[in-house]
């Protein structure tokens, strides 16, 4: 089996700050929390940027550029940019700092969907700042919206023009007919970087029977021109990673994704999580890859050609 990417993803715009002290949000712990990562086996770093005085998810370049100059200076991992944000931003603001930073890699959404994170709200007991609660109660009335219009406005100013490739986010068996719809139409170039997501309320459930599945349609639709990484929200994180894996897939952890590093137990750190999932994935045989190795397995342009 190939050698294995474990992608980080450090903060994301899922979680809030009540819901635990080790989420990173100011660009100090992003910085620390990811080179921390990529010391214990992260190959890619996914980013996203949050306002340092409450930790609101941002789209502010600035908030962006106050990490990523520091990021690349300490580690070889590969810097990869959200371009789905927070699903209550417009996509003139998620491309914002992408557009600026001009990254190695971004994710991209296959589709729009519901991204229901309020049944998390009644587990806090005490709220930090006055935007968390409505933040996360407002979702059930929210579309996150990646139109084909959206995907080939990112495909484009990203991809064709300054160079990105895509970790393709696919929360569902229609997300990968239309990301061939897009090779169909010659706009996005081999090998595909898949990342099955498992567990967001509005998209598929973290069922192993959906990987399989999942696998099986992609083998359908891409053959050899497609790669799977795996991330489960919440609890199903290691158990999916695991099986990822042992099905020759890629993982992905991170404090975006999930918060705790066992049921009932929040992980300290990104890092923590990313020692866990290598041990899982050496103990099935698996050989982490390096960013150089994941750079050459995914034909990115370069540390070098990026705007930070
Ligand atoms: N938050 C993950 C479920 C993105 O940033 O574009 C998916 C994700 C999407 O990371
Ligand atoms: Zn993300």
């Amino acid at each position: 089996m190939s050698k294995i990417i474990i992608t980080c993803a450090l903060t994301g715009s899922i979680h809030t700050p009540s819901m635990s002290p080790h989420l990173p949000v100011t660009p100090d712990q992003i910085v620390a929390q990811g080179l921390a990562a990529a010391r214990a086996g992260a190959a890619i770093l996914h980013l996203h940027a949050r306002d340092p005085a409450n930790g609101r998810p941002s789209a502010d370049p600035g908030h962006f550029m106050a990490f990523l100059p520091r990021l690349k200076a300490g580690c070889d991992a590969v810097l990869n940019l959200s371009t789905g944000g927070s699903a209550v931003m417009g996509l003139d603001d998620r491309l914002a700092a992408p557009m600026a930073a001009e990254p190695e890699m971004c994710s991209l959404n296959m589709g729009t969907m519901n991204f229901a994170l309020y049944p998390m709200a009644a587990r806090v007991a005490e709220w930090q700042h006055d935007w968390e609660r409505p933040f996360l109660e407002g979702t059930d009335d929210l579309v996150f919206k990646n139109t084909p219009r959206d995907i080939e406005t990112v495909l484009t100013a990203l991809g064709q023009r300054r160079g990105a490739r895509f970790e393709f986010e696919c929360y569902d068996m229609g997300h990968l007919y239309m990301l061939a719809h897009f090779a169909g139409r010659g706009l996005v170039d081999p090998p595909f970087f898949i990342q099955f997501v498992f567990g967001v309320l509005g998209g598929m459930g973290a069922d192993p029977e959906n990987l399989t599945h999942m696998v099986r349609l992609a083998d359908k639709l891409f053959g050899g021109d497609y790669m799977f990484s795996v991330l489960a929200a919440g609890r199903a994180q290691m158990p999916m990673a695991a099986q990822a894996a042992a099905m020759g897939g890629h993982v992905r952890v991170g404090l975006e994704d999930s918060l705790t590093i066992a049921r009932g137990t929040l992980a300290t750190s990104n890092a923590q999580q990313v020692d866990k999932v290598r041990g899982l994935v050496e103990a099935l045989g698996r050989t982490p890859a390096t960013p150089e190795e994941t750079r050459a397995m995914l034909r990115l342009k370069g540390a070098g050609r990026t705007a930070f």
